[in-house]
């Protein structure tokens, strides 16, 4: 915490970076410290995101400065990197995070490879943004209500709302705090998972007609084609949210979302309810994530994606069964 507020004393220019599709986590951590830094006088700043702001974070004040391009002629004093523990989550920025001073890595996921200068990492935070409002606390810093309400939205998302068994006594008193500080926690709710699109909405009952599960039912997904995302007019961000659905069936201890990308790739996404590390399911395949919440891409057809990651599910939780038997 100490190294971390000396660097970002000590930096006249800053990057920051959060990953590729970003959720609200990794948005509200950036924008958060970023409006906290601009307080600070640190005006040297930018945001730099591989992919653009999702429609239903548009209402994080200042969401406008998250920038999708970038010259890649300046060498900043130091790259915030949050929400991510590989640095290709960075995407395109990667080259511009490499060439800072100092690389400050701000997380809460299983660190797979250490690439930061200073790393705050605490794989029991809930969100990012917990962290972000710890260090901000440590330097002192006010929690203006913008600050505040990019950081309650970082919190909301990863919890699902205080939904998730990540929320812990320590989650509840920091969103107490920034709810203090002036975010709005009913609005905030509103904005990430009461406001759809169109054609998210037909999206979502095209991806639903596709559940299926294994027999003894422990398993279910659904698989998007690319012609449904043509057919509801709909765009990759917005599948968010549909896998909570499939994990919703009584009795499923794994949830999977597959869908296909442009390029033939297969991005999956999956949730399990109880003991089923999902983390290191997707670890597998080149993906990552946390224990209850993981993500990983397969370059293959859909219909193979859907053979390889069920029946990897499947011998996943018939050893991991057998552990515990054994133990
Ligand atoms: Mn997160």
């Amino acid at each position: 915490m100490t190294h971390a507020a000396q660097l970002l004393h000590e930096a006249e220019s800053f990057l920051i970076v959060p990953h590729l599709h970003p959720d609200g986590d990794a948005l509200g951590s950036a924008l958060g410290l970023y409006h906290a830094l601009k307080q600070m006088g640190k005006t040297h700043g930018v945001v730099v995101s591989h992919d653009p702001v999702p429609e239903i974070y548009r209402y994080l004040p200042d969401w406008q400065q998250v920038h999708t391009e970038h010259s890649h002629h300046r060498t900043y004093d130091v790259a915030v990197v949050v929400d991510q523990s590989q640095l290709n989550r960075a995407g395109k920025h990667e080259p511009l995070v490499r060439a800072a001073r100092k690389i400050l890595q701000i997380d809460h996921h299983v660190l797979m490879e250490p690439f930061a200068d200073v790393a705050l990492v605490d794989t029991r935070a809930a969100a990012t943004a917990e962290l972000v409002y710890r260090l901000l606390r440590h330097m002192r810093l006010p929690l203006t209500p913008e600050v505040a309400t990019c950081l309650l939205t970082g919190i909301v998302t990863d919890t699902f709302s205080f939904k998730f068994p990540n929320t812990t006594p320590r989650t509840l008193r920091i969103a107490a705090a920034l709810q203090q500080a002036g975010a709005d926690l009913s609005y905030i709710n509103e904005q990430v998972f009461e406001t759809r699109s169109f054609s998210a909405v037909k999206l979502l009952g095209l991806a639903l007609a596709t559940l299926q599960r294994t027999e003894d039912g422990k398993i279910a997904w659904v698989s998007i084609p690319r012609s449904a995302f043509e057919a509801a007019h709909a765009h990759e961000e917005e599948t968010e949210g549909i896998v909570n659905f499939v994990r919703s069936v009584r009795g499923v201890e794994v949830a999977m979302m597959l869908r296909e990308s442009p390029n033939h790739k297969v991005r999956a996404s999956l949730r399990s309810r109880g003991a089923v590390n999902v983390a290191l399911l997707a670890q597998q395949f080149g993906g990552g994530g946390h224990e209850n919440a993981a993500g990983c891409t397969l370059e293959t057809s859909l219909a193979e994606a859907e053979r390889i990651l069920v029946a990897e599910a499947q011998r996943w939780m018939a050893s991991s069964s057998s552990i515990s038997r054994a133990g």
